[in-house]
């Protein structure tokens, strides 16, 4: 065992946290430690969901004295127009990473930047599409199905092509109801069409219009995304990596990737293994260049190349306060834009490379499919050079790292399993080992973990405490973005090290297939991955995703996408456990529309659960879980 290999608690976390902040006193660092402290307590209004600002007559509080907006709307019908406007701006994000991958795939050529990596998940989705693939050039096959897909989100007629992976049962829920979703766009434009002063107010068509758009996101736009990326760089296979800040080097230029697009963080994977940056590297000094991520990039390239995982959301500014950050580059989503005073407070450039987000402060170099190589080389090139600026003085690295194994994708989940039931393996396998670890007990069922971090609950800890009261019941756990890398930061991804945190069923389970209890899934796109297996487990027991020990869980979520996320996952059939209130206190209506017997579960057999106690939170899921165990008399 190496000195670093072990399990991190929340509070050794914490202390380096602090010892990081007083790093960034001796500069005048800003942090959002102060910033939180700065915006509390937060508007009332705005944290039930009551304050209206879609008109220019308005901004409109409802309070008792003040019932109505001067339009007359009520508060349950702003509180649900706010919720559905939280949801398509969710949707909108998540889809456009996927519309860029597929122009990325629209953008590969033998030889050339990117290229086809997994030529059969290509050629399967094909078929599942009805694209001819018989006798086609690979590359030709590729720009056709980009072209297919990109059609996804502006289609006049129809429905996604994906929902047909769903079970029979699930299809006709979403018929009945009238939830499939069509083109994504125009989920996303008709919800910002349905909240438009003058437009809906009644809070059943709002919702079920964010449970449509938000299932554009999973089935349509974050589906496409996850495939095509698998397609794109490979679909992952579990590997061994590492996680938590000290994965930055003293000795090494350090560049950090940060956000969610794999089209750019791949590139840069790439270059800093060029032996000409390699070489740059030591002539400036450095032993080499040393990759981690922050945030989905890093769960992107710790799934397919073992790249260690720096941190996630609220680490972000952790990484800069090192003082080790030649360059932290970015593209999408999740990235403060506090990252752009607080590089200039040390030597670290701060590199923005999309125009879907341009940042004070940082140094622009624009990424594009089509010179992505010269791009990223620019960046590695940048970041080396950097390295002589570094000040010494100021280098704080905590010796915090833990061992993770990663890059449980659905294909790799099911390949581990079948192992365990020692059969035969000749296609993709099934969920059946799965499930029998399941109907026998010795798993209680299994917990979506999935989200952010977020200041209104400690960080980190309602995952890390959560996930570990969940092991001890025997409950294993598929996790992704912002919450896979807490459980790897603690080291619960470390099948050896975990281990002494769950119950005997479990543990056995993970002695045998060689894997940790918290299987990483990926980035927040992969949470498409989730729909899957769930699908492929409802279809080989033939239960309905409702009926099974299954729940989805996000204790520290905060960005727009994971409302969606939430709405898919619900619309999906899965229970749904939050941690964080999603502005919609102020009306009963809508709580009960979203939390109640008579709501959205009786469209999709499934619900949202909201307790701010995290505590109670991991005791009602286990009820839960426990619940469905009963119904189905296992
Ligand atoms: O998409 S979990 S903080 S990084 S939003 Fe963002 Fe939340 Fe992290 Fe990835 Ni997901
Ligand atoms: Fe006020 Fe109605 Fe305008 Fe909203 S739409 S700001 S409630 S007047």
């Amino acid at each position: 065992m190496k000195d670093w290999d072990r399990l991190i608690t929340v509070e050794e976390m914490e202390a380096a946290t602090a010892s990081l902040l007083e790093n960034g006193s001796k500069v005048g660092a800003d942090s959002w430690q102060q910033r939180v402290k700065n915006q509390t307590p937060h508007c009332g209004f705005g944290e039930s969901g009551t304050c209206c600002r879609i008109c220019s007559m308005g901004p409109c509080r409802i309070t008792k004295k003040a019932p109505r907006g001067i339009c007359g709307c009520d508060v349950h019908g702003i509180v649900a127009r706010n919720f559905l406007k939280f949801t398509a701006g969710g949707s909108a994000t998540h889809s456009d990473h996927g519309r860029e991958i597929m122009h990325t795939l629209h953008e590969t050529r033998e030889g050339g930047n990117y290229t086809v990596k997994d030529p059969e998940k290509l050629i399967r989705i094909a078929k599942e599409w009805g694209v001819e693939t018989e006798g086609k050039d690979i590359y030709d096959l590729a720009h056709e199905m980009a072209e297919v897909g990109l059609m996804e989100y502006g289609k006049p007629f129809g429905t996604q092509k994906f929902l047909k992976r769903a079970p029979q049962h699930t299809q006709d829920l979403w018929a009945a109801a009238g939830l499939e979703p069509r083109a994504i766009d125009r989920e996303v434009s008709q919800s910002l069409h349905m909240t438009h002063m003058g437009c809906s107010s009644m809070p059943e068509a709002l919702i079920h219009q964010a449970l449509r758009a938000g299932l554009s996101d999973g089935w349509g736009g974050s589906m496409m995304g996850t495939e095509f990326s698998d397609v794109l760089f490979g679909t992952p296979k579990p590997l061994d990596t590492t996680a938590n800040i000290g994965v930055m080097e003293q000795d090494m230029v350090n560049i950090i990737v940060h956000g969610h697009d794999p089209s750019l963080s791949e590139m840069i994977v790439y270059y800093a293994n060029d032996p000409e940056m390699i070489a740059l590297a030591k002539s400036v000094g450095a032993k080499g260049i040393n990759i981690a991520g922050v945030c989905c990039t890093a769960n992107e390239v710790a799934m397919r190349h073992g790249i260690p995982m720096a941190g996630n959301f609220l680490s972000q500014e952790n990484v800069v306060l090192t003082g080790a950050c030649e360059a932290i580059v970015v593209d999408v989503q999740c990235i403060f834009p506090a990252l752009g005073p607080l590089s200039k407070c040390f030597h670290t450039k701060f590199i923005t490379t999309s125009p879907i987000a341009r940042i004070p402060d940082s140094e622009f170099i624009q990424f594009s499919a089509e010179t992505a190589g010269e791009n990223a080389k620019a960046i590695v090139r940048a970041a080396v050079e950097n390295f002589k600026n570094r000040r010494p003085e100021l280098v704080n690295i905590p010796q915090q790292k833990t061992k993770a194994r990663v890059g449980y994708s659905v294909e790799a989940i099911i390949k581990v399993l079948d192992g365990v039931a020692n059969t035969q393996v000749d296609t993709m396998g099934t969920t059946k080992p799965l499930l029998e670890c399941v109907t026998s007990g010795v798993l209680r069922g299994a917990v979506a973990m999935v989200g952010c971090n977020n200041p209104k609950v400690r960080p980190d800890y309602a995952h890390i405490e959560l996930m570990k009261k969940l092991l001890e019941n025997d409950i294993i756990l598929i996790v992704s973005g912002c919450s896979a890398q807490a459980a790897a930061k603690a080291g619960l991804m470390d099948p050896e090290m975990a281990k002494e945190y769950c119950g005997a069923g479990l543990k056995r389970v993970c002695e045998l297939a060689g894997i940790p209890p918290v299987l990483h899934m990926g980035s927040c796109v992969d949470i498409s991955r989730m729909l899957i297996l769930a699908s492929e487990l409802s279809k080989d027991s033939g239960l309905p995703i409702s009926a099974l020990p299954v729940v989805g869980c996000a204790p520290e979520w905060m960005s727009e996408k994971a409302v969606s996320i939430g709405n898919y996952v619900v619309a999906t059939g899965l229970d749904t456990f939050l941690g964080v209130d999603p502005y919609v206190k102020g009306s009963s209506e809508v709580c009960d529309w979203l939390t109640g017997e008579n709501g959205v579960k009786k469209w999709v057999e499934a619900s949202y659960v909201v307790e701010t106690d995290i505590e109670k939170l991991g005791d009602l899921m286990i009820e839960r879980i426990e619940a469905k165990r009963a119904a189905l008399g296992i």
